[in-house]
């Protein structure tokens, strides 16, 4: 069957043919390809189509698909039973490790997905203080737990409003929802409501409204302003852990958090993630203290593997030196053949995940985001993809590079965007 034929057919028994709503293309139009297989860089898809991915299964692929080192390692680990619902070594082998490479972590739980580790973080937090409020970013996104499924209401001091179906308003209005960047606005709500506020959660780089960075303080205000008034600050790190360096963007930045979320490249593309922080505040979570998590397949044997593999992988010396130079030599490459097209475009990376904006300069807030030209990245991405490059189906997402990009996919993916930018500026008109 080609792409559409499964995708009519996916269609009929998944809501949208996708099991993650981003995958299903709405937001660029068109059919997604169906991937049957992927190796290094490379995505082939139902029809046999190759494609340069940049999507990288939205960050885990941090050392490109079917790593042999990573694929054997799950072999072994399947060839002694897929999960046992009991502790093993190699549990505490990954915390161990997490701990020594994570700022801020004592003591980590494992988990099977980024919004499991954030929902749980939430609740810690909330119970270590016994405090309700929390303050998350507009554009942020941390999963889908309740909790966290909010927009910001009217002003920004005001209550939370559910940005989904199904949130109650009483859980909503728990959450204060501030512009990205925007201490200002930290400021005011912790003056207004300072001892009623249990957690901050931030995305240390912002990844999910496109990539926006963090402005100069804003982080170590997060990081005053939490200590000051006893609230739990909570970096997201999710997307940027071990994505932008070894110790994540709390490494980067030099922030201590008091917890810290972590998923996808821990886990190598196999379902693991993790949250953990402080020893005070982990000795409250079960079966230590009061606040309740559990998982019947936290700390699975194959994620353990793969999570491992992966990260003996990326310690290698200099390893986030060349993925940091792989991201800038694609976007520095980006940059100029849009200069050369003569449309309106930026763009930045930091460590091994970029941005690209049909804007003349980075944005660095959702408001600016939301003034990027989205009709025209929407017709780059397919004038890119009809040319073997897989961005990211949305103007409102991240890229991600892996240590099997090359000089090759660097350079093919340039000449594409040479054309692609000459179509996007011809049928702009
Ligand atoms: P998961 O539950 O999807 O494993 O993780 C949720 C999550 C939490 N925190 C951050 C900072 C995240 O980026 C994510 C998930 N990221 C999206 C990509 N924008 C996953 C892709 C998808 O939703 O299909």
């Amino acid at each position: 069957m080609n792409n559409a034929e499964l995708f009519a057919r996916a269609q009929l028994t998944i809501p949208g043919g996708v099991n993650s709503p981003v995958r299903a293309f709405r937001a660029v139009g068109g059919t997604p390809p169906f991937i049957r297989s992927a190796n290094g860089a490379w995505l082939t898809d139902a029809e046999g189509r190759r494609y340069i991915d940049y999507v990288g299964s939205w960050g885990p692929m941090i050392v490109g698909h079917a790593h042999p080192q990573v694929v054997s390692a799950v072999q072994a680990a399947a060839a002694a039973g897929l999960s046992y619902g009991a502790p093993t070594a190699a549990e505490v082998e990954l915390a161990e490790l997490l701990c020594m490479l994570v700022p801020g972590m004592e003591q980590v739980r494992l988990v099977s997905s980024g919004t499991e580790a954030t929902m749980s973080a939430v609740r810690l937090a909330r119970g270590f203080t016994g405090r309700d409020a929390i303050i998350k970013f507009d554009g942020c996104y941390h999963g889908h737990a309740d909790s966290l499924l909010v927009k910001a209401g009217s002003g920004a001091l005001t209550f939370g409003q559910p940005s989904s179906a199904g949130v109650p308003t009483d859980v909503a209005k728990h959450t204060r929802v501030l512009p990205y960047n925007d201490i200002a606005a930290v400021n005011a709500a912790f003056a207004e409501a300072g001892e009623r506020i249990a957690a901050i959660i931030v995305e240390p780089v912002a990844g999910n409204m496109n990539l926006v960075a963090p402005s100069e303080g804003f982080l170590a205000s997060l990081r005053a302003l939490s200590t000051r008034h006893g609230a739990v600050l909570i970096l997201d790190e999710v997307m940027t852990g071990l994505r932008v360096g070894l110790r994540g963007a709390a490494g980067r930045y030099g922030i201590t958090p008091d917890l810290v979320t972590l998923g996808k490249v821990v886990g190598g593309g196999m379902p693991l993630a993790a949250f953990g922080g402080r020893r005070d505040i982990m000795a409250c979570v079960a079966p230590l203290g009061p606040v309740y998590q559990a998982g019947t397949l936290s700390g699975n044997p194959l994620a353990l593997a793969a999570g491992l593999a992966t990260l003996n992988l990326v310690q290698s010396p200099g390893f986030y030196e060349r993925l940091e130079e792989t991201a800038r030599t694609l976007t520095a490459g980006l940059v100029e053949a849009a200069r050369q097209a003569g449309v309106p475009f930026s763009a930045q990376s930091i460590g091994g995940m970029f941005g690209l904006y049909f804007r003349s300069s980075a944005p660095r807030s959702l408001a600016e985001v939301l003034a990027c030209d989205t009709a025209a990245f929407n017709r780059f991405f397919h004038a890119m993809l009809a040319q073997g490059v897989y961005l990211a189906p949305s103007a409102f997402e991240a890229g991600f590079v892996s240590s099997a990009h090359g000089e090759v996919e660097i350079e093919r993916t340039i000449e594409a965007a040479s054309q692609a930018f000459r179509t996007t500026a011809r049928d702009a008109c």
